[in-house]
């Protein structure tokens, strides 16, 4: 019997944490893959021997081409630039589209089966940059930043309302970072809407913090990005794909009418399953939440249209 495969493109912050928390949940084994040599092989090595102790048999492996990734049942995507000192967003863009673009190409090309998860940013016009260069159907394709966005949201409410975090439920829809239409009518706590339980001047501070994203995170580490909710996003995601779970998790899928928006990646909830993407769950929007998620999937729309038109293809 196939084992199953999980290849992690960039073994930096994300990758590695996440090609850890991937071993030590037994999802698969994995391959760990990087530009910098030596660097995914010795963090594949000192993973594998923390097996016995924490008790896995996954086998990690470390490489610097795509070789070892054959017939993967999930790629995800974490390589990337971060930005630097006057570096516009644009410049980031075109930076990692490049980066994704090739990697993607490398490693769809060996694993046509596989289903892509995207994590490096600009995330939600990184997703359109794996569709155009692996071909693949927008079932087989997810970004990861709803997963994230929600758990800061719950573990702030959680926190304010003095309950456990898994006590609270969130719903975050749109693009990711500042453009996240977060839904605090469907935010609850064991089903009660948080509209009830706190002013609504509280949940604006505490959805405005949520919406900082990272930016939190970053002033704080001063080098680096958040990487232990990104990866505990990531494995949430793989595990309802491999396991077939189908949870009902907010993603970034590229949107074909639903919430009347087409050709676009956006963040709604969808159901994960072996199949991947295996539906959006749509429901019905006030005006106002309308109206703002096709504003932040205008915004994502825009930097799409940025994309140069010559990334290749699988
Ligand atoms: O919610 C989300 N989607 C995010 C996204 C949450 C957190 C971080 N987010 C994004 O993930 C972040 O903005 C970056 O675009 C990625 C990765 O973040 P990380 O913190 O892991 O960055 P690192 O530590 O700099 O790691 C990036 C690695 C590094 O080891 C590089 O050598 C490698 O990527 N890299 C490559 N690997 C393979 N192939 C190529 N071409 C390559 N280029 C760089």
């Amino acid at each position: 019997m196939k084992r199953t495969r999980i290849t992690v493109i960039g073994a930096g912050n994300v990758g590695a944490t996440t090609a850890h928390r991937l071993a030590e949940g037994q999802l698969g084994d994995v391959v760990l893959v990087d530009v910098v040599e030596g660097m995914p092989q010795g963090k594949a090595l000192d993973l594998v021997q923390a097996a016995p102790v924490v008790h896995h048999d996954c086998s990690v492996v470390g490489a610097n081409d795509y070789e070892a990734t054959a017939s993967s049942d999930i790629i995800v995507m974490t390589a990337g630039l971060a930005r630097k000192p006057g570096m516009s967003r644009d410049d980031l863009q075109d930076a990692n589209a490049r980066i994704v673009a090739a990697c993607i190409q490398r490693a769809c090309k060996v694993s046509r089966e596989s289903t892509v998860l995207m994590v490096t940013n600009p995330l939600d016009v990184m997703c359109e940059v794996a569709r155009r260069v692996s071909g693949f159907p927008r079932e087989r394709i997810v970004g990861m930043a709803g997963v994230l966005d929600t758990a800061r949201l719950r573990a702030f409410l959680a926190a304010e309302l003095n309950v456990s975090t898994e006590s609270v439920s969130a719903l975050v829809l749109g693009g990711h970072g500042d453009n996240m239409v977060p839904l605090p009518r469907y935010t609850t706590v064991s089903g009660i809407p948080v509209t009830e339980l706190l002013p609504q001047q509280r949940i604006d501070a505490i959805v405005e913090r949520t919406a900082q994203g990272g930016g939190e995170i970053v002033k704080l580490l001063k080098t680096g990005s958040a990487y232990y909710a990104p990866a505990a996003g990531v494995y949430e995601m793989v595990e309802s794909i491999l396991r077939d779970r189908k949870k009902i998790l907010p993603c970034s899928v590229y949107l074909q009418g639903e919430f009347g928006l087409s050709d676009v990646w956006v963040g709604v909830p969808c159901r994960l399953g072996r199949a991947g993407m295996e539906g959006v769950f749509e429901f019905k929007l006030t005006a106002g939440e309308q109206a703002r998620l096709a504003k932040s999937a205008g915004d994502v729309k825009a930097q799409m249209e940025k994309l140069p038109g010559d990334l290749g293809a699988a």
